[in-house]
């Protein structure tokens, strides 16, 4: 993976990497120790019940009964004023800004934490590719050639093989498929390894999952996940949140929430007059 620090990190360079590298870059210097601390607390707090929350490509942890050693945490916006900062990092903007368009959006933050002794997930690609194991559900012709998603891990513990780092195929992004038992994944896997406040940022077309933690500490990031402004997001964001804080967002928080891009639309409502088209 190509690591970059915050201060000299070149977008166009990121931009190049994802769409035609490796497809993941690892970025240090984004987060304070302090900002890591803070998360972390709010996700274990979160977490510390094994209350069932939807999760995903776990179906041979479900199978084995080892579902409560991996916990999501949903919805991290309502949950603690550190996530959006987090989500709204102005290098982060800028970044996604240069690779999902202008006014791309955000359709998910969540924590995965994985125990001691917890599952690693099926090889897979993001939302909205998640399901492209039913390819003929998408539209023909459907490729990798722009992207539909970004994927944002913020480590909020070490990342190490042991602990089950996140998994990835380099340049698995430019062919767009859903991995099979055939392309020999978990013997041909890099890992997006590094320390609590690092940022592992991919293309979600890119092959990845998470990795079963064989180390004697927890395994947590934040995944914050971003689309093109017409995406339907995955999380409803908006419908979670208290209005006043719908109604006191920052510029980006607004954007990142979809609030600036207004379809689906009842146009017989809206209001009259053109409003689209360059003049
Ligand atoms: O937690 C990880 O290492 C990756 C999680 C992931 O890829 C997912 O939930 O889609
Ligand atoms: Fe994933």
């Amino acid at each position: 993976m190509k690591r970059f620090k915050a201060e000299t990190a070149i977008v166009s360079e990121i931009v190049e990497e994802l769409l035609h590298g490796g497809g993941a870059v690892g970025i240090s210097g984004l987060f304070t120790p302090e900002e890591i601390a803070e998360a972390r607390s709010i996700v274990m707090e979160y977490s510390e019940q094994a209350a069932e929350k939807v999760t995903h490509f776990q179906g041979a942890a479900q199978e084995e009964g080892k579902l409560n050693l991996q916990r999501r945490v949903w919805n991290l916006l309502a949950k603690g004023a550190i996530f959006e900062r987090m989500a709204t990092h102005p290098k982060l903007m800028e970044i996604l800004r240069a690779f999902l368009g202008t006014e791309f959006i955000m359709g998910s933050i969540a924590a995965n934490r994985i125990l001691p002794g917890g599952p690693g997930q099926e090889p897979h690609v993001d939302y909205p590719y998640w399901d492209f194991h039913k390819p003929n559900t998408h539209p023909v012709g459907l490729n990798a050639s722009f992207p539909m998603n970004a994927q944002v891990s913020i480590l909020l513990d070490p990342f190490t093989e042991e602990s089950g780092a996140t998994g990835y195929l380099p340049g698995s992004q430019k062919e767009l498929r859903y991995p099979t038992s055939e392309d020999r994944f978990f013997e041909r896997c890099e890992r997006m390894t590094g320390e609590p406040g690092d940022v592992a940022l991919f293309y979600g077309a890119t092959w990845h999952c998470a990795m079963p933690n064989r180390a004697d500490h927890d395994r947590s990031a934040i995944l914050i996940q971003y689309l093109p402004k017409w995406v339907k997001p995955m999380e409803d964001m908006p419908a979670a949140l208290p209005q006043s804080v719908i109604d006191e967002a920052h510029p980006d928080l607004r954007q990142l929430l979809g609030l600036n891009y207004p379809y689906p639309e009842v146009l017989d409502a809206a209001k009259a007059g053109n409003t689209e088209g360059r003049q």
